[in-house]
């Protein structure tokens, strides 16, 4: 594929597909991305490589996997290149992306990984590893020691396998070598998600050395983010897809949506790449647009999901296609932005329509079961908290509790048809251990309880919440999860 482009002359106006407009060789690394998913390259690539193009610098990505090989193997066949396929509601429009200069696999090039973090070129480690990888113990707000994985890279820090622990290897050789620190960019959907990196990695370092934790305190910065575009997992047909209308073989394709955003605390240690030449925005303070974002957006999608998923609702186009889910999704909107501190610049009803024309995209197909994964590490941002502060304040959760209902209606791992299906969630075994056998909403809120973690005790010990949600829970097991969710659109301010 890297051939292919050199013949056709990088740079030149292609009739098909985008390509990029710099010469990727003359670029060097400068930074190394943990978690080399469909989403990374739908986003922090796509940003570098825009502002590769329009303002130079050595700047170039490398990718780590962090689990499988294949996508690692897959790219570094194609030197890195790979297509994107930016899916309008109409058009698909494709673009070749050559930010990714090296893509490694942690379990194969551990030592390449660690060296490639070491380097004194490596100016900013990104992150999109998922909520669950930062082993973050919400409830203590600190690094959770008790993990067996954590545990095992304490034993054995010099063989990390989880993010933490990587990380303060690849600082701990840094200071030994006497090279300068870096800014670590953590670009996962978790509220104040520099805060929360900074903080396992300063546990982890403590638990080492302290004199470590003190050098990560004084020459590695944490700049928080808000990331944004919906990026399906990748399905095979993308492949013929994109090489129809590119001409060219790529293994690795990725498909996303046309919308991107992401907004990024200004606060690095050792310079950025241009971001701000592709549409990023710098501010002081990421919080208000982390909440706006996590609540509405990716809470919407995580109500839609749970009822969805157990309706026989495959994809969230689907929810927002059928008659109660379609009415509902606005009125959560509505309810949600009514609890948001105003924000300079934005109007939240244009944002909630704008997701609502999002997430009917046709062009996307977005799976509920994908996005109902891991549940227990996104429940707590996305509508604890929201319900929470609403409670607090006064002002309604009928469809936050709606989607706690709908989630644990999920938990029982079987569809309205009787299909089962596996939870996908860190704390899923726990969760199946604990409600086995339970068939009525008030013992399966009680052994969700007994479950360590995962029912915040602020909102679970507030009477009236718990009597809605059992309540909530009842009627859709009785009625079914669509009649419920219209009893409670019909209920709700549209
Ligand atoms: C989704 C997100 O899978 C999920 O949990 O809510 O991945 C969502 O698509 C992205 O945050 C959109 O930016």
């Amino acid at each position: 594929m890297a051939d292919l482009l050199d013949r056709r002359s990088l740079g030149s106006a292609d009739p098909e597909a985008e390509r990029p407009a710099y010469r990727p060789c003359d670029h060097g690394i400068g930074i190394v991305h943990l978690g080399l998913g469909a989403f990374h390259r739908a986003h922090q690539a796509v940003y570098t490589d825009t502002a590769l193009a329009r303002a130079g610098g050595d700047w170039r990505i490398a990718g780590v996997s962090m689990r499988s090989s294949d996508i690692a193997d897959a790219l570094s066949k194609q030197d890195g290149l790979y297509t994107l396929l930016v899916r309008g509601p109409s058009a698909v429009r494709p673009r070749l992306i050559a930010s990714l200069g090296e893509a490694l696999s942690l379990g194969r090039d551990r030592d390449r990984v660690l060296s490639r973090l070491a380097s004194a070129n490596t100016r900013i480690v990104s992150l999109t590893v998922t909520e669950k990888a930062y082993f973050f113990d919400a409830q203590r707000q600190s690094l959770d020691f008790e993990d067996p994985e954590v545990r095992a890279d304490l034993e054995a820090p010099e063989r990390p396998r989880t993010v933490p622990g990587l990380l303060v290897q690849a600082m701990r050789a840094r200071r030994r070598a006497g090279t300068k620190g870096l800014s670590v960019l953590c670009c996962d959907n978790l509220p104040d998600n520099g805060r929360v990196v900074r903080r396992v990695v300063l546990d982890f370092a403590e638990r080492a050395d302290s004199g470590l934790a003190d050098w990560i305190s004084n020459n590695v910065a944490f700049p928080s983010t808000m990331v944004d575009r919906i990026t399906p997992r990748s399905i095979p047909a993308d492949i013929d897809e994109a090489s129809a209308l590119t001409g060219l073989r790529d293994a690795v394709p990725v498909g996303c949506e046309a919308f991107s955003q992401w907004v990024i605390e200004d606060s690095f240690a050792h310079g950025r790449p241009a971001w701000e030449e592709a549409g990023a925005v710098f501010v002081d303070d990421v919080t208000p647009y982390e909440e706006m974002k996590l609540r509405m957006l990716n809470g919407s999608h995580s109500l839609l999901a749970y009822a969805g998923h157990v309706a026989g609702l495959a994809t969230i186009g689907e929810c927002v296609g059928n008659a109660v889910l379609g009415r509902l999704l606005p009125a959560h909107l509505r309810m949600v932005s009514d609890g948001l501190p105003l924000l300079t610049g934005v109007d939240y009803a244009d944002y909630a329509s704008q997701l609502v024309e999002r997430f009917g995209n046709p062009g996307i197909s977005h799976e509920t079961y994908q996005i109902a994964m891991d549940g227990s590490q996104k429940m707590p941002q996305r509508i604890f908290e929201p319900a929470m502060e609403a409670l607090e304040r006064d002002m309604p959760v009928d469809s936050l509790v709606f989607a706690t209902a709908a989630w644990m209606r999920y938990l029982l791992g079987v569809t309205e048809e009787n299909a089962r299906y596996d939870l996908r969630d860190p704390k899923g075994p726990s969760i199946s251990r604990a409600i086995a056998g339970q068939t009525d909403a008030r013992s399966i809120i009680e052994a969700l309880g007994s479950v360590e973690g995962l029912l915040p005790g602020r909102l679970f010990s507030h009477r009236m919440f718990v009597d809605a949600v059992a309540q909530t829970l009842d009627e859709i097991l009785a009625d079914g999860v669509l009649p419920t969710a219209k009893r409670v659109a019909d209920g709700l301010r549209h």
